[in-house]
């Protein structure tokens, strides 16, 4: 188990570092669950929306016999702890009935934390970096469009990652808009 003593684990202040977050969804009316999902980080005390990509049509990584999905990035600048954040993501799916029966299968919505500034965390409830964010194109090509001079921690530019990525399942809907 990793020692994770400093002022992220404490409930005081935490400096304004930029955090970004990666929604996805498979079930239902994607959109209404995608804008939902973003109109309660926008209404999160401590945190400033800053950028939001748009909207990708991606084929399902991990278990494939599931719906496309939508994936959208949001960046946003932040006080909060990393825990606090995770605390929100799954309240925020649970107001939109996530429901939780395969692991990796179809969920109206997923609101996953992939870096909080250069923090690094390894606890059973939260790792950050995303441990998979690097490979994952659905993650990579909206969060290169919302910050094109994004670097991920440990990884280097997401530009770079994103020419390394295969990116044929990952197609960017114009007819559509998360506000
Ligand atoms: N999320 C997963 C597993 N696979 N595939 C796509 N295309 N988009 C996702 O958001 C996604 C996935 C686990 O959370
Ligand atoms: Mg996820
Ligand atoms: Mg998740």
């Amino acid at each position: 188990m990793t020692i994770d003593f400093d002022v992220d684990t404490l409930s005081g202040m935490v400096p304004l570092r930029q955090a970004v977050f990666s929604l996805g969804s498979n079930l239902g009316d994607r959109m209404e669950y995608l804008q939902g999902a973003v109109d309660a980080l926008r209404a999160t005390p401590g945190l400033t929306i800053s950028s939001i990509s748009g909207v990708y049509e991606t084929k399902p990584v991990g278990l494939l016999d599931q719906p496309d999905f939508l994936n959208v990035v949001v960046v946003a600048d932040s006080t909060l702890a990393s825990m606090v954040m995770l605390e929100r993501a799954l309240a925020i799916e649970e107001v939109f009935n996530r429901v939780r029966e395969v692991p990796g299968g179809p969920r109206t919505v997923d609101v996953d934390v992939i870096c909080v500034g250069e923090r690094r965390i390894n606890t059973e409830a939260l790792t950050l970096p995303h441990p998979r964010a690097h490979l994952r194109a659905f993650v990579l090509v909206p969060w290169l469009e919302a910050d094109p001079a994004a670097s991920l921690v440990g990884h280097g530019p997401v530009a770079e990652l994103v020419r390394n990525t295969d990116t044929s399942g990952v197609v960017r809907r114009t007819d559509l808009r998360i506000e």
